[in-house]
C-alpha cells in the first residue's frame, strides 16, 4: 500500500460518520532512518485504541488509525514524544538536519 492509498483511506473515513476510527498524519522531527520509524510505530502501536499505525522518516510523519473513545491525540503525540522524537506543528517545515536520532 503505498502513502496516497492511505490518504484515500483517510479520506473516505472522515466522510463515514458511523466509523470510529479516526486517522491523523502527525509530523514528526526526528526521525533519521529506519531504526527511528520502528520505534515511533511501536511508540504508536503501544498505544490502548491505536489499529493502525506506520512512520516514513523521509517524510518525517506518521499515520495512525485510533479509536476515538479509547484514546486521543493528545495521547499520541505524548507517546511520540516519550519515545525520544518531538512533534511539528502543521505549519512548521520539515527540518532536514536534526540531532535527535538515537544512534
Ligand atoms: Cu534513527
Amino acid at each position: 500500500m503505498n502513502i496516497n492509498d492511505k490518504y484515500i483511506t483517510i479520506l473516505f473515513q472522515k466522510n463515514s460518520r458511523s466509523f470510529p476510527l479516526d486517522d491523523v498524519k502527525i509530523k514528526i522531527k526526528g526521525m533519521m532512518c529506519g531504526h527511528c520509524e520502528k520505534t515511533v510505530t511501536e511508540a504508536l502501536k503501544s498505544v490502548k485504541g491505536v489499529t493502525k499505525a506506520s512512520s516514513d522518516f523521509k517524510n518525517g510523519e506518521a499515520i495512525v488509525s485510533f479509536d476515538s473513545s479509547l484514546t486521543s491525540l493528545e495521547t499520541i503525540k505524548k507517546a511520540i514524544k516519550d519515545a525520544g522524537y518531538e512533534i511539528l506543528d502543521e505549519d512548521e517545515a520539515c527540518p532536514r538536519t536534526s540531532k535527535t536520532c538515537h544512534h
